[in-house]
């Protein structure tokens, strides 16, 4: 964002006033320290603005959270809002030391992830989505997706860590990834078309053996765990499906996924065929599915599935024939598809159309109910009359992909190819919110560079709360210090409180750690994390206590022929016992409890030459099977910093050779 210059004195002196920055704490600081510091720093009004919007001293905490996926890290970022912090990463899908994770726990739910039989230890994070109460945000629950893999994790907010991974045995890769609005389901949506279970076809017969699939994940809050036995998969056409949002209010029972390739292209550029890139984007339009969930669960309930590798999916034939499946013309290479926070709209941007196409679920239903086709698709699903369901169409620039709201009825669609957030409004009853006309283009923000998602706060939600959004971009190029040629990208914070054309960026944060993607930006005070487990003894991963947690005073280690369990207590700044007896080739099961209840007392449990690595939380307990199988002396440590002898927080495992 460039400001106009302005002179510093005045620039500073309005800003100092406006803020009453001195009011509270004078101290020995004056009015001309403020100015000669920015004036030093070349700091617009605008620049202190918004520091004084963004600037968060020490010890005062953020009013939001994002969870960010980590795009090709396979993780989750988590970020204080406004002062864009970073200050969690959840191990996910790629193995993560701090935390242990697949270096002695976790493996098994790493192990979940496993496809085809082989581990993959990465993921391609993509969309969030945040559990939800009747259509809002409550705090409990993150998923994401894994979109090279088509993986999906649960992770529980109580601790933030990783419960479980699906793999789902019909489709290679997805995209789409959110929640019903009571999280009765986790819906996944393929990517691209493939044949079902890794099967092996060639491209000639594309139409007939290559499908896409939506894949409805029941989720039990109380387990805390999808049950892949009540999950269910609809077979769709092998267009690409593409992001899927869930219906709500008005639109609630239906879920919208937006898909390209409809033209079946099978690229061959190799043979002189035309490229992927022109054959998927030649028709002017594409087709946006529309899938009564609430319906296809009583059909799946009914028996209506037919199992196919394992996974119950209901055939295409049967979803036409029930009524679960309904197609509309949606403008070419669609890409976001959102539902307004009423349910009534959703709004699907095409990546090579200037306008954004806001569809009416009233409008959508009657169409439904009075069969009002312009035909149907090659697949034989009905295709309603694009004329009959749309709402309005509103130019907002060049490239929209993905559409947030606001409190205030203001939507905001990122534009890719513009490098800029579009605000424009809504019509019906959000019409109210706005000064301007229903369904126009009101502001764009530029933005640094080429914006992919953006993420409001609550901004997918039946309440959206408006003050800030978040500009997801996916080139830095000028605007950091540049780390070699692999640059960082950017998420920059623009406040969205105003009205009209005021809505600026207020700060830039690096990210680099991979292509983020999607975020979604919660409440803090909705997030109800522990600081310690509930009691000594826990095992996060079943949220309750191991009784085989080795307890205060029963340290030991035993042998059962060539099975050696160690039963070790940890506490500041002591592993006992301090001394590990085994013989070369022994199972060694290594149990271990953290005896800490202080907020603050996390150790570490390191082992040279086995690659364990693990973390024990106040309270938790652990177990770590290896075979000794590397003879020699091994000095296990200790590895935070948890004390004045944390270097003495240590003890040997000697491997006797045979
Ligand atoms: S999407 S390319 Cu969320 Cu825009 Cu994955
Ligand atoms: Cu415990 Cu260092």
């Amino acid at each position: 964002m460039k400001h106009a210059p302005i002179p510093i004195r005045t620039a500073v002196a309005a800003s100092v006033a406006a803020l009453g920055l001195l009011a509270g704490h004078a101290g020995a600081q004056s009015m001309a320290d403020v100015q000669k510091a920015a004036q030093a720093r070349g700091l617009s009004t605008a620049d202190l603005l918004a520091a004084a919007k963004t600037y968060t001293p020490s010890g005062m905490k953020d009013e939001f959270v994002i969870f960010s996926s980590g795009g090709h890290s396979g993780q989750v970022h988590v970020i204080g809002v406004p002062s864009m912090r970073l200050i969690r990463t959840i191990a996910v899908f790629t193995p993560e030391p701090w935390q242990g994770w697949g270096y002695g726990v976790g493996n098994d739910v790493l192990a979940q992830g496993n496809v085809a039989g082989k581990p993959n230890l990465w993921g391609d994070t993509h969309h969030p989505a945040l559990s939800e109460t009747n259509g809002d945000y409550d705090g409990e629950w993150l998923f994401i997706n894994d979109k090279v893999n088509s993986r999906v994790a649960v992770i529980d907010l109580r601790d933030f860590e990783t419960k479980q991974i699906l793999k789902n045995p019909l489709t290679v890769s997805n995209h789409g990834l959110c929640v019903t609005p009571n999280t009765e389901y986790v819906v996944e949506s393929s990517q691209y078309g493939v044949p079902f279970g890794w099967e092996y076809a060639t491209m000639d017969k594309y139409k007939e053996t290559h499908r896409g699939c939506v894949i409805f994940w029941k989720f039990d809050r109380k387990q805390g765990r999808i049950v892949p036995g009540e999950s269910f998969a609809l077979e769709l056409p092998p267009y690409w499906q593409d992001i899927v949002d869930a219906g709500k209010l008005a639109s609630d029972g239906f879920i919208f996924i937006n898909s390209l390739n409809t033209e079946l292209a099978t690229g061959g550029v190799q043979d002189k065929k035309p490229p992927f890139e022109a054959g998927v984007s030649r028709n002017a339009t594409d087709l946006l599915h529309i899938v009564d969930w609430k319906k296809a669960e009583a059909v799946f309930r009914a028996g209506g599935a037919k199992e196919q590798f394992g996974f119950p999916v209901i055939p295409i034939e049967t979803s036409i024939a029930e009524g679960l499946l309904y197609l509309t013309p949606e403008p070419r290479s669609p890409h976001g598809v959102d539902v307004a926070p009423r349910g009534d709209f959703i709004v699907v941007a095409g990546k090579l159309d200037p306008h954004v196409t806001v569809y009416s679920a009233e409008k959508i239903k009657r169409a439904i109910a009075n069969k009002t086709y312009s035909g149907s698709d090659d697949y034989g699903i009905p295709i309603l009359e694009f004329d009959a369901v749309v709402e309005a169409r509103v130019e907002v620039g060049l490239g929209p992909l993905h559409t947030q709201f606001g409190s205030d009825g203001y939507a905001y669609t990122s534009l890719f190819l513009d490098s800029a957030i579009a605000r424009w409004t809504l019509g019906g009853e959000y019409g109210k919110g706005t000064p301007e006309p229903d369904w126009t283009l009101v502001h764009k923000t530029p933005v640094q560079y080429n914006v992919g998602h953006l993420g409001a706060v609550h901004g997918d939600t039946v309440n959206p709360l408006g003050r800030y959004l978040v500009s997801f971009n996916k080139w830095s190029v000028d605007r950091f210090l540049h780390p070699g040629p692999l640059l960082a990208q950017n998420f920059q914070l623009i406040d969205i409180s105003g009205q009209g054309a005021n809505m600026p960026v207020i700060y830039d944060m690096p990210i680099g750690f991979g292509e983020p993607h999607y975020a979604q930006i919660i409440r803090a005070d909705l997030l109800k994390p522990w600081s310690i487990y509930p009691e000594v003894g826990w095992d996060p991963h079943k949220q309750r206590i191991d009784p085989m947690a080795p307890k205060k005073g029963m340290e030991r280690v035993t042998r059962e022929g060539s099975t050696v369990e160690v039963w070790m207590t940890v506490v500041r700044s002591q592993f006992n016992p301090d001394h590990v007896k085994v013989k070369q080739g022994d199972t060694v099961i290594w149990r271990m409890t953290s005896l800490e209840r202080a907020v603050d007392a996390v150790h570490g449990f390191a082992v040279p030459g086995y690659n364990i690595a693990v973390s024990l939380e106040p309270g938790e307990t652990v177990t770590v099977e290896f075979i000794a199988d590397t003879p020699g002396v091994f000095p296990y440590y200790c590895s935070e910093f948890c004390s004045a002898l944390h270097l003495e927080m240590m003890g040997y495992l000697m491997v006797e050779p045979n």
